[in-house]
């Protein structure tokens, strides 16, 4: 049946495992079962079933510019990998602008391919001109975009299920480390590309394991003990991996959906380790999972209204997720909606949740230093929004320049006015500093109280750490490569000087390639800052390590299983909300 073979299609593309040539079909397959041994065909088959481009059924709309079958299906395939993140599936667009037919025909095949070609100062990538997506591709792209979306399908209980396995049963995993690492300074390292983590030891540098997770794996996150690292993979793919094994291994795994960004452990006093949560980009819906084996316990939609105009929203997704420490409750961002969740896990079966009307386009966040409130991006309405997650209420939306993207933000303490969280952006060169002390520092809380102009926009995430007299800034996204390549350091006792721009790229010696400077973290003694050097996958990345008081390099970690790193997790920092 047509139809059956358009969800098996896209099924495939969204899985990520995305082959379309027999060939590479077979090489796919013939991988998996030495990965699972124990596993048949039926619970494999959530990665999705390989299908040949005719198999597609188009959606043809009156209007837009002729486009064949096999067109279609790879416009899909791209559309999905590169493109559905931003603008969404159903492509209403949320970081990226909205690209429905009554859009995209207005503006016609000649303006989408420049923009697809070239992108814009605002944060859409230049696919042409990087040479990651062809001119035919571009060409079909423009073509398929003036075309009604394809509606992927639901994924419920019945396919949760089926993907899920427990490799190692709890009964079977150690009872106390079994290995020699210093667990806590342990960083969990995306390897977007090649969808895996590097589990790499903080102390020796050396990667202690490379480790297969879902497909361009997004973030990791640790449990409160520490002991286990949960990834997810844009596939939706959660793995779950034991760092007290001898060599740390993965024990579960499970597909909650067909895309994702986002997963997070329980935290509150008595709940350690207890559940796991992650939330779908596609469907859009979040799954509350039993924390040792992600058994998945419940599926809860978040399709409703929006906060402003009050419209049904068909594909409000999951961004952030951050484990409240005030109360048994998961705090979750819709960003669509512009709702945040606070969902009470005390009774997994009578689940109460909060409602919280803030803006449109949630993204990412993080919490103040005190770590009841959670300031969190409304990014494409130039909002940040802080939630009292003590009191479960909103206390403050904030105006900010344009498209503040704080990845989990930056706390320090300003020396003239008080503790403040600290937000980069997309759009603009602003690096902006709220206050968080309303008992303290009463007038300057929730108030944007100082801008910093850094090197520019296409910034993504900024760092400090308790420990530490410095606030790094990234400008990964930035079209000039010169900026890209290097970060801003500011000395928070001087925050009237200039900052100092280290040339991060060039001090990792790469031969050609991107190169994006991305994601300070640091070591859990803050006395280290750690860079990804970000190149095309077939080039050499790196991770620079830099002694955060000298401002020198410490160590160039290379390593040919090095691909493509971004996000760096350490455990200590991740597991203690410490940023
Ligand atoms: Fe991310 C965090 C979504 C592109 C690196 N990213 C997040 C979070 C969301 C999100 C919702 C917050 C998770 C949480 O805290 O629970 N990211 C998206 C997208 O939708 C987007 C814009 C497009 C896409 O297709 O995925 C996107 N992100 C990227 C990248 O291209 C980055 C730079 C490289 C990569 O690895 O893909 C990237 N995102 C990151 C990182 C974090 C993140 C490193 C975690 C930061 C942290 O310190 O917590």
């Amino acid at each position: 049946m047509k139809t059956d073979r358009l969800y098996r299609f896209i099924l495939t593309v969204l899985c990520g495992t995305l082959f379309v040539l027999p060939a590479m079909v077979t090489t796919a397959f013939a991988q998996t079962p030495s990965e699972h041994p124990k596993t048949g065909a039926e619970e494999l088959s959530y990665k999705g079933a390989p299908t040949p481009e005719s198999d597609v059924q188009m959606v043809i709309t009156p209007g837009a510019p002729p486009i064949t079958e096999a067109e279609f299906a790879t416009a899909t395939k791209v559309y999905f990998e590169r493109c559905a993140g931003c603008h969404g599936v159903l492509r209403k667009g949320a970081t990226g602008k909205p690209l429905t037919p009554d859009i995209t025909q207005g503006r016609g095949t000649d303006y989408l391919k420049v923009l697809i070609s070239y992108g814009t100062p605002a944060g859409m990538p230049n696919w042409g001109r990087s040479g990651e997506l062809t001119e035919q591709e571009i060409d079909i792209l423009a073509r398929f975009l003036q075309h009604a979306p394809p509606t992927p399908p639901e994924w419920g209980m019945e396919q949760i299920k089926a993907s899920w396995q427990v490799l190692v049963p709890v009964a079977d995993r150690p009872t106390k480390k079994e290995n020699n690492y210093n667990i806590d300074n342990i960083m969990s390292v995306t390897l977007r590309d090649s969808g895996e983590v590097a589990l790499i030891d903080g102390d020796s540098k050396k990667i202690i394991t490379v480790i297969k997770t879902g497909y361009a794996v997004h973030i990791s996150r640790a449990s409160h003990s520490g002991r286990y690292v949960y990834t997810i993979g844009r596939d939706a793919k959660v793995d779950m991996i034991d760092l007290f094994m001898k060599e740390p291994r993965k024990v579960a795994s499970i597909k909650i959906g067909l895309e994702a960004r986002s997963v997070e452990t329980s935290k509150y006093k008595g709940y350690e380790d207890q559940l796991a949560i992650a939330g779908a980009y596609w469907p859009p819906q979040y799954v509350i999972m039993d924390g040792p084996t992600l058994e998945p316990k419940k599926i809860v939609s978040t399709r409703g209204m929006t906060v402003d105009t009050q419209e049904y929203h068909p594909e409000p997704r999951v961004a952030a997720i951050v484990a409240s420490h005030e109360h048994p409750e998961f705090i979750v961002n819709v960003k669509e909606t512009g709702q945040v969740l606070l969902i009470n896990y005390a009774n997994v079966d009578a689940l109460t949740v909060t409602t919280l009307d803030t803006a449109r386009f949630l993204h990412d966040g993080g919490w103040d230093r005190t770590h009841r409130y959670f300031l969190t991006a409304a990014n494409q309405s130039d909002k940040i929004a802080v939630i009292d997650s003590k009191d479960r209420e909103v206390e403050a939306i904030i105006d900010v320049t344009k498209t503040p993207h704080p990845g989990r933000g930056a706390n320090i303490d300003d020396p003239q006015y008080g503790p403040v969280w600290i937000t980069s952006a997309l759009g603009n060169a602003n690096i902006t500093f709220i206050g968080t002390d309303p008992v303290g520092h009463k007038d300057n809380a929730w108030k944007v109280v100082r801008e910093l102009k850094g090197q520019g926009g296409g910034s993504l995430f900024v760092k400090s750490h308790p420990k530490s007299t410095n606030l790094w800034v990234d400008t990964a996204l930035n079209p000039d490569e010169k900026i890209s390549q290097s970060v801003a350091v500011y000395d928070i006792n001087k925050l009237d000087q200039k900052p100092e721009i280290v040339p991060i790229a060039e001090l990792a010696k790469l031969g050609e390639g991107p190169k994006r400077v991305v994601q300070p973290e640091y070591s859990a003694d803050g006395t280290e800052v750690w860079f990804s050097v970000w190149s095309g996958k077939e080039q050499e990345s790196a991770i620079v390590v830099l002694d955060d008081k000298t401002r020198k390099v410490k160590a160039v970690i290379k390593d040919k299983r090095l691909i493509t790193p971004t996000g760096k997790f350490n455990i200590y920092n991740t597991r203690n909300d410490i940023y």
